[in-house]
């Protein structure tokens, strides 16, 4: 009987050695010490014995159970710690691969020229002004030299308010040019400002939409002269357009809040369907500018006897299609997110001078 019992004991114990998997040490432990298992059988022996055997063999057995629940218990400890390893060295995170790429989203054309423009006039010493979206009449028209019954009133296709409790209508502004007033009345020249931002007029088909974007700018000094005025737009061009070179053409033309005023044409090429801004047999307007009517400066307090200076405009929506090769400028404002993808701008990649614009 002890034979048989050390047999069976050296049997389950060189099993509990060669299982290699939780699954099989429980099977062990099942065939074992499970209900009907080879221990748990013997023990249910015990109570056929007389006596005395069982005295003797109560101790046996129950040290046989308790080794071989022992063993067990450590085998699976073992085999716990190896899964633990291997799981582990499966799951290794190595801290050298770069960033998994999140879903930023783009920067929206606008947005991106936007930066650009500030970025390249920053460089040249303008600061960025910014007025409100709903303006006066004054701001919008009057002081900028366009006064009441001005044909130019009705040219601006203007969107108007419903009259206030003092009779005011405001205006969603028409340009950007009541941020250069604001600025003027509220501060000393030199002044040297761009104003981007949205402007509103009541007119929309393939080539306007009723809320267009602009940015115009405005120097005001001592001895400001239309050399300053070129010498600006050709900077901010060639810069923009990331050109080594440009050629500008400077027509006459008329705008109530400058005297004289210019539209500004530069020199292209339109070869395979695009537009290369540079060189070429063509002109392309992309401006208009002037130098400020003296009755705008007096609108504002300044002498023109002593203050000149020099301002221009542009929209913002055409100069993104010009150099990002858009051509329908509805699409800036249809949300389409498969368009943005295609078409907008790594939110981590701004635009500086130094590091290139796009
Ligand atoms: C002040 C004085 C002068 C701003 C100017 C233009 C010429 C101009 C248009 C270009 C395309 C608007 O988006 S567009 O339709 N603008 O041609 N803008 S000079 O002149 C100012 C502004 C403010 C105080």
């Amino acid at each position: 009987m002890q034979q048989d019992i050390e047999n069976l004991k050296n049997e389950i114990t060189a099993a509990i050695a060669a299982s290699d998997s939780l699954d099989s040490l429980e099977e062990i432990r099942i065939s074992s010490l499970g209900k009907k298992g080879s221990v748990s059988g013997l023990m249910k022996g015990l109570g056929g014995m007389s006596p005395e055997e069982r005295k003797e063999m109560g101790p046996i057995l129950n040290a046989l159970k308790t080794d071989i629940a022992n063993e067990i218990g450590a085998r699976k400890n073992t085999l716990e710690a190896a899964a633990l390893e291997a799981r582990l060295l499966e799951e290794t995170i190595d801290v050298t691969l770069p960033p998994r790429e999140r879903p930023l989203g783009s920067i929206h054309p606008i947005s991106q020229v936007m930066d650009e423009i500030a970025e390249i006039f920053s460089g040249l010493g303008f600061a960025v002004a910014e007025g409100p979206d709903l303006e006066t009449d004054f701001y919008n028209f009057t002081a900028l030299n366009i006064p009441e019954e001005h044909p130019a009133r009705q040219m601006h296709d203007t969107f108007y308010l419903k009259p206030d409790e003092n009779g005011e209508r405001k205006v969603l502004r028409t340009h950007t040019s009541p941020v250069q007033i604001r600025t003027m009345i509220n501060q000393e020249p030199p002044i040297r400002i761009i104003a981007p931002g949205r402007t509103y007029r009541s007119d929309s088909d393939a080539t306007h939409t009723p809320m267009f974007h602009q940015v115009e700018g405005l120097v005001i000094d001592k001895d400001t002269h239309l050399g300053h005025l070129k010498g600006t737009l050709e900077a901010f061009l060639k810069a923009f357009f990331e050109v080594d070179a440009v050629t500008l053409r400077l027509r006459p033309s008329y705008f109530p809040f400058t005297e004289p005023s210019m539209e500004v044409d530069v020199q292209c090429s339109f070869e395979g369907g695009t537009v290369k801004i540079g060189d070429g047999n063509d002109w392309l307007e992309v401006l208009g500018s002037g130098m400020v009517h003296r009755k705008v400066l007096e609108a504002c307090d300044l002498d023109p006897n002593v203050y000149q200076g020099f301002a221009f405009g542009c929209g913002i929506d055409r100069l993104a299609m010009l150099k990002y090769g858009m051509n329908d400028l509805r699409a800036f404002f249809d949300s389409d997110l498969r368009w943005l993808r295609h078409y907008g701008f790594s939110a981590l990649n701004l635009p500086t001078l130094a590091g290139g614009l796009s």
